[in-house]
């Protein structure tokens, strides 16, 4: 099944259409989001079939994202600058908080509101063309699609800082290194690992899924003494369900494929 808006391309494929692959198609302007394109993405998540397990975005193109589309920024006044920003927020959440994991393919320009795009993904798998970077300090403005939230998060608020103020770019390896991306690959082959990883990802209980997902970020902002008490809650319910009885059963009784091998 194919879903396409002009700038938002999104096919659902995998033997139980289990996968959506969602993806930036406006490489003229680099894949930069203007408000639609935001938009059509807060919309694909939530209207996501109920067949999907898990999502990848991609970029169209030699750059997964330019960030936000600076030609939609010079009109605005603070008041719609505050709305606009709301707006991106409302979008991401979508994705972080939606339905199901999404995986991060990314190679070329990673930069502004592309790497907070990014950032709100769960795996974020970059090519050796990625680079990362905040022009938004040269541009004379700030992130505002939940970056000062969640890039603190991978990196830490120093590297943050760093990056806006002196206009640091990260090449690939580094990026990995610091913590933008969980893996690395050859140039060309993100897109296919994180499609490797989804259909990987998909297979997963889905309770299981939607804890890491929905559980884990809130526990770990919590206090320890709240955090041991929401992580036990969250254990009792993904432990109840009758698929977690039947995985548990299969490695029990050594049946294939159930053990963990040897990295
Ligand atoms: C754009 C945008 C854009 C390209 N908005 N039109 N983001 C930035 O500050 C990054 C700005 N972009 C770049 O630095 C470069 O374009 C790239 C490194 C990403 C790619 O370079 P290149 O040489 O492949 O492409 P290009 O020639 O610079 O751009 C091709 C076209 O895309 C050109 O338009 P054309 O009509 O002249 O062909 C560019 O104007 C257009 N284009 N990037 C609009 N971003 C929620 S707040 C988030 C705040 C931010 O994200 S600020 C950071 C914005």
């Amino acid at each position: 099944m194919i879903m396409h808006n002009k700038d938002l391309h999104i096919e659902i494929c995998g033997d139980d259409k289990e996968i959506a692959i969602v993806k930036l198609t406006r490489p003229a302007k680099r894949n930069a989001l203007s408000d639609g394109l935001i938009l059509a993405i807060r919309d694909a998540f939530d209207s996501m079939p109920s067949t999907v397990r898990a999502a990848v975005i991609d970029g169209e193109g030699d750059h997964f994202c330019a960030g936000l589309d600076l030609s939609e920024l010079t009109e605005r006044d603070a008041g719609q600058g505050l709305h606009h920003s709301r707006m991106w927020h409302a979008a991401l959440e979508r994705v972080q908080y939606g339905p199901v994991p999404v995986i991060a393919a990314l190679h070329g320009a990673v930069v502004g509101g592309g790497l907070e795009l990014a950032s709100a993904c769960h795996i974020r798998v970059a090519d050796e063309s990625t680079f990362y970077a905040l022009p938004e300090g040269s541009r004379g403005i700030f992130v505002g699609g939940g970056g000062a939230v969640r890039i603190p998060r991978l990196i830490g608020a120093a590297r943050m800082t760093d990056m806006m103020l002196t206009g640091r770019v990260y090449n690939a390896a580094d990026g990995e290194r610091i913590g933008l991306a969980q893996y690395l690959v050859s140039t060309g082959t993100a897109s296919e690992k994180a499609l490797e990883l989804a259909k990987r990802v998909a297979q997963n209980a889905p309770l299981t899924n939607y804890a890491l997902m929905h559980a884990l970020p809130r526990i770990a902002e919590q206090p320890a003494d709240q955090g041991f008490f929401t992580e036990a809650m969250m254990a009792a319910i993904a432990q109840s369900a009758p698929e977690a009885k039947q995985r548990v059963r299969d490695f029990l009784e050594g049946k294939a494929g159930t053990k963990v091998k040897k990295a």
